[in-house]
């Protein structure tokens, strides 16, 4: 699929950064460095166009944002790899239910979150593959898979399997990965709770294990279905779309592994669990290895709203076209959204647009003048924070000294920099994304 633009990143002065930027390893809980080579591979988990793009979404994407342009700061070769859930169970629910195409709905709603994505000045991924343009390499997948015993087939349903209906639906078997449960770390009775209530289907008859997941589902009547070779008409389950396209776009040969996976925490466990593990067996290790998959899970806080995460299902959706449409600044957007550390769960309100609109006027007017204090503290301020888990709150605090010391009317200005407004206008837009 085409990515939105990207936008102007400047360089700021002593490029590259020395600091290594550190993350929050959700597996371990441990803060890690997110990057150790000078290439810097990213997976982030990408939209389920039909309710796009709320203010949650934004907020996770804002996120993996800071930790590409750290690393871009940082002189890292960044390569970052996404998706687009462009058909999978949910999409077909609403386009059933709204009436629409389910090809429209996705492309409406993925043409909205191009907008949104760029107004918001995310750099976009290298590379943002679509499940439906993925079908031929995820049936070929899921087909060595079955070949070498990791998948088996559970049998349909009278009317299912269109011309092959002997052809059963496939799913993973997980006793072919002696690490599956590493990534979230659940016991069995959490993981069996949290897989049924994300989209699982733990009671399905005729599976091995109730947490085995579904690679391969067979065609239904009324559902969209590709030729699958071996496996007959289906489409792709979601984690193994995951693995694939991750695998393809970051170029991982065989026990390759990359930097870091990421989404919202919703996405720990079964996703991450689930397209890790597929990971592991489509590209093993030569024994005694680090088995291959992300290095890092890194994961964002839930946005809520009015009390409750914000979710489509819900319907309490705040919505970055509402937003833009009601005439926000989408800067002010994203300042909003800085505002609260990556990792928190915290729920947006009818304070959190005023507050950051109020913070863009004071830093547009900061840096509007000739000369200023000098951007040297606040530059490696900035970065250090970025550095210690994606700080943004106390990035954004840095640069706020920086305005208040600049705007104070009776502050000796024998020791101002001339260039210093336009050093903090570049770091704004730079590490923080903020254009001013
Ligand atoms: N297509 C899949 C991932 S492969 C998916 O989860 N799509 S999504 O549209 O539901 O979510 C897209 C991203 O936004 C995911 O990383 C998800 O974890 C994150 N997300 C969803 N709701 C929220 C929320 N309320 N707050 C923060 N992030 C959220
Ligand atoms: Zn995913």
């Amino acid at each position: 699929m085409h990515a939105w633009p990207t936008p102007q990143v400047p360089q700021l002065p002593g490029f590259p950064a020395a600091v290594p930027v550190r993350v929050h390893d959700s597996s371990t809980g441990e803060l890690v460095e997110a990057a150790p080579g000078p290439q810097a591979r990213l997976y982030a988990c990408g939209i389920t166009p039909y309710d796009a793009t709320h203010i949650g979404h934004a907020n996770t994407y804002v996120a993996f944002d800071l930790l590409v342009r750290a690393w871009l700061d940082a002189g890292k070769d960044v390569v970052y790899v996404s998706n687009v859930t462009d058909v999978d169970d949910p999409l077909l629910e609403r386009a059933e239910a709204t009436g629409v195409d389910w090809r429209e709905l996705a492309a409406s709603q993925t043409a909205l979150f191009r907008e949104d994505m760029t107004a918001l000045g995310v750099i976009p991924p290298r590379t943002w593959t679509g499940a439906v343009e993925s079908v031929p390499e995820v049936a070929q997948a899921v087909a060595a898979m079955v070949e070498s015993g990791a998948a088996y087939r559970v049998p349909l349903e009278p009317g299912a399997g269109g011309q092959t209906p002997d052809l059963g639906d496939v799913y993973a078997d997980l006793t072919a990965d002696p690490r599956f449960g590493t990534v979230a770390r659940l016991d069995r009775e959490q993981a069996l709770a949290t897989f049924a209530e994300r989209g699982g289907d733990p009671a399905r008859p005729g599976k091995k294990d109730a947490l085995d997941p579904l690679l391969w589902r067979r065609e239904r009547p009324g559902e969209p279905a590709w030729d699958g070779g071996p496996l007959g008409s289906g489409r792709p389950g979601w984690h193994v779309e995951c693995a694939v396209i991750a695998r393809d776009g970051l170029g991982l040969a065989a026990g390759e592994r990359f930097d870091v996976q990421g989404g919202g925490s919703d996405l720990l466990f079964p996703h991450h669990e689930m397209s890790t593990s597929h990971l592991r067996v489509l590209c093993p290790t030569p024994a005694g290895d680090e088995p291959a998959g992300a290095r890092t899970h890194v994961h964002a806080g839930l946005v809520g709203y009015e009390g409750e995460k914000m979710s489509k299902s819900l319907g309490n959706l705040v919505l970055v076209s509402s937003l833009r449409e009601a005439g926000h600044d989408p800067m002010a957007i994203r300042l909003a959204l800085l505002a609260q550390h990556y990792r928190t769960e915290w729920d947006w309100d009818e304070k959190s647009l005023p507050a950051a609109e109020a913070r863009l006027a004071r830093w547009r007017d900061a840096v509007s003048g000739n000369g200023g204090p000098s951007a040297d503290v606040t530059l490696a301020a900035v970065r250090a924070a970025l550095a210690n888990d994606l700080d943004a709150p106390a990035a954004l605090a840095a640069v706020d000294a920086w305005a208040e010391e600049s705007l104070d009317p009776s502050r000796d200005t024998s020791a101002d920099e001339e260039g210093a407004p336009g050093v903090l206008a570049r770091l704004m837009n730079a590490l923080l994304g903020v254009r001013i």
